[in-house]
Formats: C-alpha cells, structure tokens, sequence
C-alpha cells in the first residue's frame, strides 16, 4: 500500500507520527483525498473489524481514532478550499439529559474518516436543537447516542421534533449506545440501529448509498 506508514500510525494510535507523514506526503505532492483513501479510512477500517473481532478494546480504538482526527485536521482546510463533495452530510449528539460522549465521539470521528461531513452537537442536546441543525445543516442522517436507560425516550421526541420541523422524510435517523437494540429503533421509528463505532459507519453508508 503506497500510505502504509500512514496507515500504521492511525492503526497503532501514533498521533505524532500521523501528523508528520501526513504533512510530509503533501509536501511531496500527495492529495488529501489520497491521504484519506489510501491510508486514513483503511486504517480506521481495519481497526473497526479488529474491534469488532475482539483484538482491538475502546482505548485502542480511541487512540486510532484520535490520531485519524489529528491527520485530518491537517487536511480539512485544503478538502473545504477545493469543495470536496462529502459523502454525505451528518448531525450528530447524544441526546438531551445525557452527558456521556465518549462512544458519541468515537462515532463522530469514524464517520469523518470515513468521508462524511460532520457536524457534531455535543452533548444534553434537546430534540429542537436537533431539529435546527438538520434543517441548517442539510443533514442527510442525523444519529442519537444514549447511554442512559431514562434519557432514551427523548429519542422518540427528537423523531417527534423532525417530523414537527417537516424534515423528517429527508433525513435518516441512526441511533446507538449502549441500552439500546434494534426492536427500540423500530419501536420509536428510526431508521437503524448500529452497536458499534464501525457498524454506525457501515450503517450509514447503507442508508445513504454511499
Ligand atoms: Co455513567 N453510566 N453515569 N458516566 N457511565 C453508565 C452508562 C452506567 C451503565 C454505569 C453503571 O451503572 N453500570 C449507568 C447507566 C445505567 C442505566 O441507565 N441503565 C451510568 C450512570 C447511572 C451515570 C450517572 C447517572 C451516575 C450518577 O451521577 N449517579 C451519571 C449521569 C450523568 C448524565 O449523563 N446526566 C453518569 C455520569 C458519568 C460520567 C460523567 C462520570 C462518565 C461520562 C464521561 C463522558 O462521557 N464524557 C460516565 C461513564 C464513563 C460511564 C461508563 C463507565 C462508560 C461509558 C463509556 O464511555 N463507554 C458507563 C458504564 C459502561 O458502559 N461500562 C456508564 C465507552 C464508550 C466507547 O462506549 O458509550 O457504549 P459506549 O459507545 C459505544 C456504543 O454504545 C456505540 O458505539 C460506541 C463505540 O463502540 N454507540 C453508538 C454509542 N453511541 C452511538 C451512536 C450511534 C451508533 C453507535 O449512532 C448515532
């Protein structure tokens, strides 16, 4: 593979060394889309299904991701100067009451590395701050995190608040965390359901056909 210290050093959680090559393959002519496809979104690939295989734990997988997100700090700026199209346009946030970011994090920078444009709320975020978002956002996918069993419901309102807003129909709705399944996705009329950071990517690339 033409990237693969690149592709290490995000594999292996290396943040510094990401940055060095990543500056170091622009000033030797690469793009940042090849950057991004050859070594970058490999890489956080691979450390998904090592995840999901059970080799790789959440640290690993946060220090990959954290080195991807330090690598691709460096090439945002030149991707919005040329226009690149993103792969599709995405809200996300844990939802209103819960401060747990960690996983939400994880799936916000797996998303990005995987070539969507991101737009992150943070945390406690309430249903019509979601609602705002997708409308000013054009968001393509907007996806929920909840880890507490008690701030679940309000994904159903947030469904409620896009419906309200007249954007549902133009947005799918992904949600994750760790209380959550697949019959409560269907239950509260969402479009999917992923239990991991790597599944939310494969699942939002399904439901975007990206
Ligand atoms: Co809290 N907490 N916590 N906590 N906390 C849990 C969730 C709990 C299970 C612990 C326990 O009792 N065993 C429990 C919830 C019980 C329940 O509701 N069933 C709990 C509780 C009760 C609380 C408080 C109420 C405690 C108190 O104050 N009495 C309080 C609530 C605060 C609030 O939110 N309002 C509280 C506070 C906190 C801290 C602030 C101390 C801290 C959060 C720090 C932070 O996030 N910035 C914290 C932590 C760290 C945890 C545990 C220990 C770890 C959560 C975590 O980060 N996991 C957690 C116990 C546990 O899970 N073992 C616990 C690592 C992370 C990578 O995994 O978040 O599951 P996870 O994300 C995964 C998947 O779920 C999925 O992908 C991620 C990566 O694979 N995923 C998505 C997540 N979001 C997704 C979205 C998607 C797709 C996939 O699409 C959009």
């Amino acid at each position: 593979m033409e990237f693969q210290k690149l592709y290490e050093a995000i594999l292996h959680g290396d943040n510094q060394a990401a940055v060095d090559l990543t500056q170091a393959a622009l000033g030797d002519g690469a793009s940042p889309e090849d950057l991004i496809d050859g070594g970058m979104i490999p890489a956080m690939a691979e450390a998904g299904r090592l995840f999901e295989e059970e080799e790789y734990f959440v640290p690993e997988l946060l220090l990959a991701a954290r080195a991807m997100k330090a690598a691709l700090e460096i090439l945002r700026p030149l991707l919005t100067e040329r226009g690149a199209e993103p792969k599709g346009r995405v809200v996300i946030g844990t939802v209103k009451g819960d401060l747990h970011d960690i996983g939400k994090n994880l799936v916000s920078s797996m998303l990005e590395g995987a070539g969507f444009q991101v737009g992150d709320l943070g945390a406690d975020v309430t249903p019509e701050q979601f609602a705002e978002a997708v409308v000013e956002q054009k968001a393509d996918l907007v996806g929920l995190s909840a880890l507490l069993t008690v701030t679940m419901p309000s994904m159903k309102s947030t469904i409620e608040a896009l419906e309200k807003a007249g954007v549902r129909d133009q947005v799918k709705v992904l949600i994750g965390g760790a209380p959550l399944s697949s019959a409560y996705a269907e239950e509260i009329g969402a479009d999917a359901y992923a239990d991991n950071a790597s599944a939310a990517v494969r699942v939002a690339q399904e439901l975007l056909g990206s």
